[in-house]
């Protein structure tokens, strides 16, 4: 998979991709990265990517050509995806995560000041996305949370593929349950006793349990929209 990113802050990009679990990604060469500054395709003499917007308002707007130079630069196809960052745009979520993992090159188009020219996103994005409801200083950071997701969906990038199936958030719809490691009791709080069992049908069970309670406490908007299993009803009243 290739990531590629518009940005006026590229070592704030290059800098996410040298560590951790998409570094070693990096490295291994599963995804690659490139990133495009606007500001070196800025051809005035002040080398200029801001302008005030028409029709008044505060603050400034990113200007339309050096975005598309930088943005053609890093070479996009008919099957590239461009995403636009915007706090307007449709909710990112695990489903567009999947949805964009399918393509082979995503591109970020990461604003700044009070957003973009209406005319680059019309031309240029395919997604106009969204990582939540809070306005940001600019779409670098929202732009990195949605590579991160898209990128331990790539094939190899996480050591157990098995974790992917057990996320909150896929399979199920429902959020995980409770989860523990050693010591078995920590500050007078012990592990459950079911997990320390061996009974792995009742572990199953308990955990079905637990997911299905603080989806309902937490995420009630979730519960709303995953199909229950047999005996969930029974679950959630017990
Ligand atoms: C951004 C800004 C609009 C005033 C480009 C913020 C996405 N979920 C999100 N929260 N914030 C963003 C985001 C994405 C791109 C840009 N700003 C700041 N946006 C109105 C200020 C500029």
């Amino acid at each position: 998979m290739r990531f590629g990113f518009v940005t006026l802050f590229p070592d704030l990009v290059r800098a996410c991709f040298g560590t951790s679990v998409l570094g070693r990604a990096v490295e291994r060469g599963l995804i690659s990265v490139e990133v495009a500054d606007p500001r070196d395709f800025a051809y005035d003499r002040h080398r200029t990517v801001d302008d005030t917007p028409y029709g008044g308002g505060p603050g400034m707007l990113m200007k339309v050509e050096p975005l598309a130079l930088a943005l053609a630069s890093l070479e996009p196809t008919e099957g590239s995806a461009v995403v636009a960052t915007d706090p307007a745009g449709h909710p990112f979520t695990q489903e567009v995560a999947c949805e964009l993992s399918r393509f082979e090159h995503v591109v970020f188009a990461c604003g700044r000041y009070e957003g973009f020219d209406e005319r680059f996103v019309r031309r240029h994005a395919t997604h106009r996305l969204s990582i939540g409801d809070y306005i940001l200083t600019g779409g670098e950071l929202p732009a990195l949370v949605m590579a991160d997701a898209v990128g331990r969906l790539v094939p190899g990038v996480l050591g157990d593929p098995g974790s992917l199936e057990q996320d909150s958030h896929s399979g199920d719809g429902l959020l995980g349950p409770p989860n523990y490691t050693r010591p078995p009791e920590y500050e007078g709080l012990a592990v459950p006793e079911v997990l320390l069992s061996g009974d792995h049908k009742a572990i199953a069970e308990w955990r079905r349990q637990e997911s299905l309670k603080s989806t309902r406490t937490r995420r009630p908007d979730l519960l709303t929209r995953v199909r229950l299993e047999k005996g969930d009803s029974n679950r959630l009243s017990s």
